[in-house]
């Protein structure tokens, strides 16, 4: 049994992973989560206490970190804040949580001697034309657009030079877009599934061309887990699902899956310096370490998806007022 302590394990992902700790090993699970307005306890409170510990505060706390890191075997750091509009609104807090953040974790992991692995986007690489034959892969030049990733971008380089300068054992992976059950209303998917169950059009920024690169939640927390089992240290793993969609076509799914007509949305003001298209080649990882997706079929995944928003409005209700009231506010 491995002590693992993840951070921002109270967010989308990171409590979707807790969960897949749980069912598949043995392991106990300590989680450091800041419990920001993405941050739910109630994503972690049915779980068994005797396998999962809280605990309330920021990676950017030396001195707590310090004593965690020391007391567990692996780090795996999911905490960040992760939303490409705030980041244009208010991006000190990127700056802090992901950049600051990062340097203390890989400080104490160098103190101590731990495993450490790094949770990132396929963001860090910019975007790509439409009709581009090629995919991001590990070798793609870092090239990040918002505020969001390019701190996601200095938050992996600090790693690099971390393993590089102080043979830091640590991995990294970037994932596309995710979606699945506990993820924030203020994201595309559950934005548009949450409108809907409130009698609201779907928003679409701009013309909707914009091309994203699905990956069930699940998927990404298992290849996670693989490559803290098999992968090499110092390495970066792509993470993808050949889930690439526009945006437009998400949209008429939704609705289409909700029954309503594939017409009934509106389009809004775009997302200032909007990536195009994101894609992932996720050639190592099958071939490496033997990945491979269980959600093969967006349709079924998006639709089981939708099934949890609508038997869950008790988790995702508190906060979706607020969030419709910051996006009204910037003409979205
Ligand atoms: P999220 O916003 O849902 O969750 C982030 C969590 O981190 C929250 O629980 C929050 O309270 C916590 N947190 C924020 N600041 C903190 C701090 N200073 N100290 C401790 N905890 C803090 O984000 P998510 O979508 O689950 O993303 C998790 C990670 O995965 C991020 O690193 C993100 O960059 C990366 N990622 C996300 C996606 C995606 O599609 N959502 C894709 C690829 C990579
Ligand atoms: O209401 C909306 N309408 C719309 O058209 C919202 C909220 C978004 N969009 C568009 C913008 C993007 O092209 O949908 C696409 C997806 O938007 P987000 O959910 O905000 O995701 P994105 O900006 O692609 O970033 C996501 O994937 C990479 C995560 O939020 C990041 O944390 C991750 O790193």
């Amino acid at each position: 049994m491995a002590k693992m302590l993840c951070t921002g394990g109270a967010g989308f992902i990171g409590s979707n992973f807790v969960r897949l700790v749980l069912e598949t090993t043995d392991d106990h699970v300590t989680v450091l989560d800041a419990l920001t307005y993405a941050g739910h306890r109630e994503s972690l409170s049915d779980l068994d206490p005797k396998r999962v510990t809280f605990v309330h505060g920021s990676v950017t706390d030396a001195d707590l970190v310090d004593e965690l890191v020391g007391d567990h075997d692996v780090v795996v750091h999911f905490a960040a804040e992760s939303h490409n509009d705030n980041s244009l609104n208010d991006p000190s807090p990127f700056i802090r949580t992901n950049i600051v953040g990062t340097f203390e974790l890989l400080e104490a992991v160098r103190r101590h001697g731990r495993r450490y692995h790094h949770i990132s986007t396929d963001e860090v690489y910019g975007d790509l034309e439409l009709d581009d034959p090629q995919r991001f892969t590990e070798t793609t030049p870092y090239n990040p657009s918002s505020p969001y990733s390019a701190s996601k971008a200095s938050s992996d380089l600090l790693v690099r030079a971390w393993v590089r300068s102080f043979g830091v054992q640590a991995t990294l992976s970037n994932c596309s877009n995710n979606y699945g059950p506990r993820q924030h209303v203020e994201k595309f998917i559950p934005r548009q599934i949450t409108n809907l169950i409130d009698g609201i059009h779907p928003r679409l920024y701009g013309a909707g061309l914009n091309v994203r690169d699905w990956i069930h939640v699940d998927d990404h927390n298992r290849a996670v887990l693989r490559i803290i089992e098999a992968g090499r240290i110092g390495e970066t793993y792509l993470i993808g699902a050949d889930g690439e969609m526009d945006n437009k076509s998400v949209i008429e799914l939704i609705l289409e899956l909700m029954g309503e007509d594939r017409s009934a949305y509106d389009h809004v003001a775009d997302r200032p310096g909007h990536d195009l298209r994101y894609a992932i080649d996720a050639a190592m990882l099958r071939r490496e370490l033997g990945w491979e997706p269980h959600f093969k079929d967006f349709r079924s995944g998006l639709a089981a998806t939708i099934d949890w928003y609508r038997a869950n409005e008790s988790w995702w209700r508190p906060m979706k007022e607020a969030t419709e009231a910051k996006y009204a506010a910037a003409g979205h």
